[in-house]
């Protein structure tokens, strides 16, 4: 049996009750065959059977009390993957689906998508089953606290460096880093997406967004494309999806759909972002909110309905596995030529295939949402010298580092792909190789 096969097969029968995480590596590895081959000494070093045993995890209970002085408990999780290339780095997801499967499956993903920044960062993801939604900030903080009095001890700017992702936002960044702060009594770049007043960079807010704008961009570009006119979904009203839809909307693009858990919202002449962003960033509203300030838009009951409108370009940017079987074949009927994901593994494996014998244009999330995390890699430095960039030169830093990506993806998928516009190939082996590269170089770790 190949190599490959053997490795899965044995996570398969490990992990039977991780499914993310299944498809996750299943996805990885079944794209790194050509690199084996080539690479006979991996199998040796037993380098695949390590990429797939995170390093180490943490598991912990939150208690908490709310405001009327109930008691809580809580799950929380810190999965410090992989350290190969640099200290260990990825968000904090607080959302009720949280289970350590998923989060296995988010930090085996950050290991590869911060191996394409560039930048030296390892991979790891962590957070809760706790729900934000309907709690207060006085709760929230309380929760906070309670989450990082066991975290504290097993981060440092050295160590492994969280972020916000899912349900973690400034908000909660800002109550995580000041019980830090009070732990520890040390003011370090520990955290990413802080606030501008406290160590935070400018532009991190903005970047997973962006980022997806620029890789689509550029990509359209290499194809003698623009966004000017491209009918878009974005899914979700997230961090992601505010400025993944503001910047696409900048650069020329119609947004005609957004959504939250509950449904979407159809506005054919371009959806108003500035509302979407009232409603969430400010007010914590849900979605159908938006038709009482445009009342020509339509609301609709159900976030998946939103795959069923005809559109150029699809920016999934809410959660893993939203685009299933049934909504990629309305996608493609309905027209749909390219794919870039906002979130993470938002496409199921059997969406994937479909797209790719429909020969559209995918882009994988590992390459198309890294920009986030490059930009708290850029929010590291500048902690550690104690400095502060202006937005204009961080953008542009984000601009190139997409740039970067874009080649390396391409230049994998022309070598190792199945052709130069496989670019799930690409994504995978670039990453993988400066990845193997470290392991076989740091001996049996
Ligand atoms: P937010 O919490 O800001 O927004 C998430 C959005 O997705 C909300 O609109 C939410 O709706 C919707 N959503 C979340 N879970 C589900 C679900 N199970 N079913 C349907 N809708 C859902 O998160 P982000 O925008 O930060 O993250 C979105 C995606 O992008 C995630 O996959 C995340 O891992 C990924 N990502 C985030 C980065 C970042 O920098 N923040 C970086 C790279 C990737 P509702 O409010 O109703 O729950
Ligand atoms: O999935 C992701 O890349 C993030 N949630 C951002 C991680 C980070 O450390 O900025």
């Amino acid at each position: 049996m190949d190599y490959v096969n053997h490795v899965l097969d044995e996570v398969k029968a490990r992990y039977f009750y991780e499914p993310e995480f299944i498809q996750t590596v299943t996805e990885v590895l079944g794209s790194l065959r050509p690199v084996m081959d080539r690479h006979p000494e991996y199998q040796k070093a037993k380098l695949l059977e390590r990429l797939v045993e995170p390093e180490r995890i943490i598991s912990f209970r939150v208690p908490w009390r709310d405001e009327k002085g109930e008691y809580h408990v809580n799950r929380g999780y810190r999965v410090q993957f992989s350290s190969s290339i640099g200290p260990y780095k990825g968000g904090l997801r607080f959302h009720p689906t949280v289970n350590q499967g998923v989060l296995k499956f988010l930090a085996f993903e950050q290991i590869f998508k911060n191996s394409l920044t560039g930048l030296p960062i390892g991979g790891g993801k962590g957070g809760s089953d706790f729900d934000p939604k309907g709690k207060s900030d006085e709760e929230v903080m309380r929760f906070c606290q309670s989450f990082m009095n066991e975290l504290y001890r097993h981060i440092g700017p050295g160590v492994d460096v969280p972020a916000g992702d899912i349900g973690v936002g400034s908000r909660e960044i800002g109550y995580l880093y000041g019980q830090f702060k009070r732990l520890t009594a040390q003011y370090c770049g520990v955290l990413t997406g802080k606030g501008l007043a406290y160590g935070g960079s400018l532009t991190r807010t903005e970047a997973t967004g962006y980022g997806v704008v620029y890789l689509t961009n550029e990509i359209l570009t290499h194809k003698g494309k623009s966004l000017q006119g491209q009918r878009i979904i974005v899914s979700g009203s997230g961090n992601v999806a505010i400025y993944a839809a503001q910047k696409a909307q900048e650069m020329g693009a119609v947004i005609i759909a957004m959504c939250d858990s509950d449904g979407y919202i159809y506005d054919k002449d371009g959806v108003d972002v500035a509302v979407i962003q009232e409603l969430k960033e400010h007010r914590r509203a849900r979605i159908r909110e938006y038709v009482a300030a445009r009342p020509k838009a339509e609301y609709h009951e159900g976030f998946r309905g939103i795959w069923t409108l005809p559109c150029d370009i699809a920016l999934p940017c809410a959660t893993q596995n939203e685009i299933d079987l049934d909504a990629a074949q309305s996608l493609l009927n309905n027209g749909c030529w390219m794919v870039c994901e906002g979130a993470n593994m938002p496409s199921t494996l059997e969406a994937m295939s479909a797209f790719e014998e429909a020969g559209i244009l995918f882009v994988p999330s590992k390459a198309a949402n890294a920009g986030g995390v490059a930009v708290s890699a850029l929010e590291m430095s500048q902690n550690s010298v104690g400095l502060a960039w202006s937005f204009e030169k961080v953008d542009n830093r984000l601009r190139e580092i997409m740039a970067n990506i874009y080649a390396n993806m391409s230049a994998a998928a022309a070598e190792y792909g199945k052709n130069e516009n496989d670019y799930v190939t690409g994504a995978n082996v670039a990453a993988f190789l400066k990845v193997s590269e470290a392991m076989m170089d740091q001996g049996l770790v």
